[in-house]
């Protein structure tokens, strides 16, 4: 299926937050509820639409155990988007949040858009950690905040799709160099053969360039 864009996004956050949970119910709106730990990286990819404009998610769901720390710090050049999780019941894989933004603003390209995600919400009876501690995290680091649970995907669709937005609104903006693939940002099909649907054309209010394929 054709797409104007393909945004790179990554999962990062300690091991049994429900990263691949979170991903499985977004991309297969399922919820596994047996820890299945991840080994290395995973991957998943959903169509998703902005502005009338079809744009390809490609989900890298990387391994929150310390052993695979080196794997997922490659992966972060590249991304365009990450969903940084933490578990709203245990209070330890929020204090490990700056841990994980270090890396992440270390290893990834300046402009990336960092969603700070409170898994399990579903589970407010062993809630350790509060909202208000959760967005206060966020201000004072400057990303977007949600609570999600991807359990009964309260909040999934919005989490994946908002991180989208900021994205699409920062190449707007001119902030993102969608030309280079590094930033986490492919252009579709119908923009790499040149001519006078590039990019330029994006704002002109058309339908994106005809004739593009997969
Ligand atoms: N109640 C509830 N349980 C959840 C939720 N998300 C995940 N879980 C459970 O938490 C456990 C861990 O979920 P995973 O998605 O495998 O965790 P992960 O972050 O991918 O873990 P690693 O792959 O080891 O890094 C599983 O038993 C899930 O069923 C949620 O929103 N609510
Ligand atoms: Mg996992």
């Amino acid at each position: 299926m054709s797409y104007s864009y393909l945004f790179k996004y990554i999962i990062i956050g300690d091991t049994g937050v429900g990263k691949s949970c979170l991903l499985l119910q977004f991309t297969d709106k399922r919820f596994q509820p047996v820890h299945d730990l991840t080994i290395g990286v995973e991957f998943g990819a959903r169509m998703i639409n902005i502005d009338g404009k079809q744009i390809k998610l490609q989900i890298w769901d990387t391994a929150g155990q310390e052993s695979f720390r080196s794997i997922t710090r490659s992966y972060y050049r590249g991304a365009a988007g990450a969903l940084l999780v933490y578990d709203i019941t245990r209070r330890e894989t929020f204090e490990h949040l700056t841990s994980w933004l270090e890396d992440a603003r270390q290893h990834s390209s300046a402009n990336m858009v960092i969603m700070l995600i409170g898994n399990k919400s579903d589970l407010e009876a062993k809630r350790e950690v509060t909202a208000e501690e959760g967005l206060s995290f966020a201000k004072e680091h400057a990303l977007v905040f949600m609570e999600t649970s991807a359990k009964t995907a309260a909040n999934v669709e919005e989490a994946f799709i908002n991180t989208a937005k900021e994205i699409y609104q920062k190449i707007q903006d001119g902030i993102f160099d969608v030309t280079n693939e590094a930033n986490g940002i492919k252009l579709g099909p119908q923009y790499q053969t040149g001519g006078p649907s590039r990019p330029g054309a994006i704002d002109s209010g058309k339908p994106p360039g005809q004739g593009g394929c997969c």
